[in-house]
Formats: structure tokens, C-alpha cells, sequence
């Protein structure tokens, strides 16, 4: 009974905070009642769409994090209560260079460390003196927060932040007050720096100063963020967007962004979050999840099933802060890339960790390899090689023109009639090409439908199978072996309802 009342407490909660978007075909969640069949809870699950919210957050695919605070003076992942604010003194803090590095590396949104788990603040607030102000940078005077949303505003990128629920050193914590004084500092960061984009609730709750913990009022920070920045996608512990479940940068085969409802409750997420720490060296959690989050198996026994997509946070250096003796083990271009791949290629938001060092700066290391990625995805995508070929689709359906499946243009779309949820594109090149990786992409307005296809050349008078996968989603990237062929098919084996191909791509990688 607990349990069913326990249900009843989350989809009101879910219906207070997902908007209710129809589009379309759908809405942002759907109840499923007992005894209903496969077929029909497939459909069902078919025409779950993304709220507008979370469709300008996934359309950004690659956005970066800065983890930037107490610890990088202190060399520490994990600070300590009430460490002396004399000790955060970056020499020459550049927001406007973590910016530009960031936007050369193709991102379109960053989320900045306001406050980590040791509470220091890296605004001038006035709910606590544990913050800037009482530091000697720029004698108490400065605002990182500020030099950081007004470099994003110069160059065009949106703004996001974090804000650490767990405070080792809040004197409050543990308490009801703390609420209140977490929702007044939510009330500043939303209110004093422009358009908040994204605010990221961390999934780590632990003891304060006091040795008590808090039970955090949810809801009502959920209700603080609608009310001031009802555009902003509530990340990890929030409604709108899921931890993928590992910090390893890699993403799930195949990746489901209609998940049921159970699967998001918040607190498996408390307990999963990072753990264990040593100083200056983190261990990255288990996969907190399944392999599989929303498969058939997964979704016949729901008692309602959401739009809940995945986000991969990854840092670009062992640790979520700068370590000055993890200079040499920043991640290499092809390494990046292929976390590309394997994020933002599986129907994920890459979310990338760039610490900036004691200087206020994100280190020379960084920006190479950062340089190198981008240059690699910059050449591999230039050019779609199947862009000129004529299609052939199977079944024909003469109100929907396949050619839009190469217009570069995500909204339009090729499908098949109601109801049919199989079919082939076949792309015939006035010439061989030679390519090793596909990008596909699904109409994801209107939901998240492939469940099965394959990849085939035409190869000794015969159709030969090159690669296979399960879930397209927004976007699917997948590198196989180079082929040459004049002829590339895409076989749909299984959708749950008529599929909507957005994109087909085939590239050859530099
Ligand atoms: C974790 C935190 O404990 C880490 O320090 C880091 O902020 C990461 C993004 O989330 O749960």
C-alpha cells in the first residue's frame, strides 16, 4: 500500500514539474493500466514525447562542466568543513578563456560550480560569509559566477549551474532552516545572472558539521527553479534529466530516453552517486543502473512510463578538480572523441569537465587536446558521403519524401504509413564510396520509436550486413571497419510505431 501511495506521491509530483507538452502525437508521460498488452504499452511508450524544455537541452549534444572552488587550492576532490577562505586565490582568473575553450571545442552550454559539497561559495552571497567575499581574490571584491555568466553571454553560449545540496560546513545542515537557505541561495543564482539554463543537483548527500544530514525539500527547490527559470532543465536529482549512470563518459548501447516511472525516483541516485574518495584520486561509482533502462522487458510491467533522457558527465582529467600532478593524464583527442561517440552517439548530452587550475585558467594540456577533438569531429562530419545518392524506400509511402533524411535539417522527416513499423532506405551512389562510421537520427519530437535495425552494403551482388543496433534516438554515431560500396541500405527490423527517420549519414573518419 505504501508503495502505491508512494506512486501516486511521484506522478503528482511528476505532473507539477514536466510540463505537459502536447505536441503532436504526445505527451511527456503516460499512465499504463493494469492488464494492458505489450502492443498496446509499446505504442503508448511510442508517443511519449519531449517536453520543450528538454528538447533545447538535448539539440545543445555537447555541453562542459567547471569544477572550480576550495579544492583546487587545497588539492582536494572532496573538501573539508570550514577550510579558510585565504586559501582560494586564483593568480589570474580568465572566465573568458574557459569560455572560448569551451565554445572551440563545440560546446553550447556550460554548467559552473557554485557551491561544492565543502559549502564554500564562489559567489558574493548573503546567506553565508563562506564565500568569496572573504577571500583575498581581488580583496573580497570578486564574482565568479558573475565573470562566468558574462563571458558566456560575449560569446554566445548558455549558462548553467551547480549547486551542492550536501554542506560539510553549514551550521544549519541537518536541519528545516537549511532548506530555506538552500532556496534562497537558488533564489540569487536564478534572479542575479542572467538566463539560467540548467541547474545540476548533485546526487551525494552526506553528514554536515554536525554530523546530522538533511532531508532536502525536493520539491520545494523544484518549485524555486519553475517560478525563476521556468526554461531550465533540472538535472541528476531533478525531473527533467537523468545521470546515465557511471562517470566513465560511455553511454548505454542501447539508450531509451522513455524510461518507467520507478526508474527515476530519486533516492537510488543518493546512494549510487561517487562514494568513496581518496585525496585527489576519485573511484567512479558502478554503473548505478542496468544496461537496460527501457526495453520491452522493462516497460510491460510500468505503471507509467516518462520522457527522462540521459545525460553522460564525464571529466577530462581523472578528477573533477584540477591536480596539478594530473597534468600528464589528460585525455587525448581520439580518447574525447570516442567518449563522443559513445555519448552524444548514444542518445546522451555529453556533459565535460574542463577544471580550471590555480591560476584561474584551464590548463595548456587541456585546451590541446580539446583543440585535437574538435579538429577530428570537424573533419570526420564535413562531409556526407551519401548526400547526392538517390533513395529508394520500402515501403513507398507517398506523403512522406525520403529525401529529407539527408536535408541536414532534424525536423523533417521520412516514415512509413501508420501502424507499419518496418521498412528500408536504400541510398545508390553514382559511385563507390568509401566510409566507416553512420550517424542516424530519429525525429525525437515526436518520441523515441526504433527498436532493432542494421546497417547492409551491396557487396558481390549481394546485401552484406556491416553493423546492427537497437536505439536511434536523437542521435546515433557508429564506426565500424571502412567499406566500399555503391549502395548503403538501413533495414528498420522493430519500432513500436511507424518510424520517423530524421538523419542518415555515412562518413569516413580523418
Ligand atoms: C559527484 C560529486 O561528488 C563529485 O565531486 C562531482 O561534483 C560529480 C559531478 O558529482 O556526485
Amino acid at each position: 500500500m505504501l508503495k502505491y501511495y508512494l506512486f501516486i506521491g511521484f506522478f503528482l509530483i511528476l505532473s507539477l514539474t514536466h510540463s505537459q507538452t502536447k505536441n503532436s502525437t504526445g505527451t511527456n508521460f503516460v499512465e499504463i493500466k493494469p492488464g494492458e498488452s505489450m502492443d498496446s504499452i509499446a505504442k503508448k511508450a511510442a508517443h511519449v514525447c519531449p517536453s520543450p524544455r528538454q528538447v533545447a537541452w538535448q539539440e545543445l549534444e555537447f555541453t562542459c562542466f567547471f569544477h572550480f572552488g576550495m579544492n583546487t587550492f587545497t588539492n582536494r576532490e572532496w573538501g573539508l568543513k570550514n577550510t579558510d577562505p585565504l586559501n582560494f586565490n586564483p593568480t589570474y582568473l580568465d572566465a573568458g578563456q574557459w569560455i572560448r575553450t569551451a565554445k572551440i571545442a563545440g560546446a553550447k552550454l556550460v554548467v559552473m560550480v557554485a557551491k561544492h559539497h565543502d559549502g564554500f561559495c564562489l559567489w558574493p552571497t548573503n546567506y553565508t560569509n563562506y564565500s568569496v567575499k572573504n577571500s583575498p581574490w581581488k580583496n573580497g571584491k570578486g564574482d565568479v559566477i558573475a565573470e562566468v555568466a558574462t563571458a558566456c553571454k560575449e560569446y554566445g553560449l548558455k549558462f548553467g549551474i551547480y549547486l551542492s545540496p550536501w554542506d560539510i560546513s553549514s551550521p544549519i545542515y541537518g536541519t528545516p532552516e537549511y532548506n530555506e537557505h538552500f532556496k534562497n541561495q537558488l533564489h540569487e543564482l536564478l534572479t542575479n545572472y542572467g538566463e539560467i539554463s540548467e541547474v545540476w543537483f548533485d546526487g551525494a548527500c552526506g553528514e554536515g558539521p554536525n554530523g546530522k544530514r538533511q532531508v532536502y525539500d525536493w520539491q520545494g527547490y523544484y518549485s524555486v527553479i519553475r517560478e525563476l527559470s521556468p526554461d531550465a532543465v533540472i538535472a541528476v536529482m531533478g525531473p527533467d534529466i537523468r545521470w546515465v549512470g557511471t562517470e566513465s563518459g560511455y553511454g548505454r548501447e542501447t539508450e531509451w530516453s522513455v524510461v518507467p516511472l520507478t526508474n527515476t525516483f530519486l533516492d537510488q541516485n543518493a546512494q549510487n552517486s561517487q562514494q568513496s574518495i581518496t585525496d585527489g584520486i576519485f573511484t567512479p561509482p558502478g554503473d548505478m543502473m542496468e544496461a537496460d533502462l527501457g526495453s520491452r522487458e522493462k516497460i510491460k510491467d510500468a505503471g507509467g512510463l516518462i520522457w527522462y533522457p540521459s545525460e553522460v558527465d564525464v571529466s577530462i582529467r581523472p578528477g573533477w578538480f584540477y591536480h596539478e600532478d594530473q597534468d600528464s593524464l589528460v585525455k587525448r583527442p581520439e580518447k574525447l572523441v570516442d567518449i563522443y561517440f559513445n555519448s552524444v552517439g548514444r542518445n546522451s548530452v555529453l556533459l565535460l569537465n574542463l577544471p580550471p587550475d590555480k591560476r584561474g585558467q584551464i590548463h595548456e594540456n587541456d585546451v590541446r587536446s580539446l583543440q585535437g577533438m574538435r579538429n577530428i569531429l570537424d573533419s570526420t562530419f564535413s562531409v556526407n558521403l551519401a548526400k547526392n545518392a538517390i533513395i529508394k524506400a520500402n515501403p513507398e509511402n507517398p506523403s512522406s519524401n525520403p529525401l529529407t533524411v539527408l536535408d541536414d535539417d532534424n525536423k523533417t522527416f521520412w516514415t512509413t504509413k501508420p501502424g507499419v513499423t518496418t521498412g528500408i532506405l536504400e541510398f545508390d551512389f553514382d559511385s563507390e564510396k568509401t566510409f566507416d562510421c553512420l550517424m542516424l537520427q530519429e525525429n525525437f519530437r515526436n518520441g523515441q520509436r526504433v527498436e532493432e535495425f542494421v546497417i547492409e552494403i551491396w557487396q558481390n551482388d549481394g546485401w552484406e550486413e556491416i553493423i546492427k543496433g537497437t536505439t536511434i534516438g536523437y542521435k546515433r554515431l557508429m564506426k565500424f571497419n571502412e567499406v566500399k560500396s555503391d549502395k548503403v541500405r538501413l533495414k528498420i527490423f522493430s519500432s513500436r510505431d511507424n518510424p520517423e527517420i530524421a538523419t542518415f549519414g555515412i562518413y569516413k573518419q580523418p
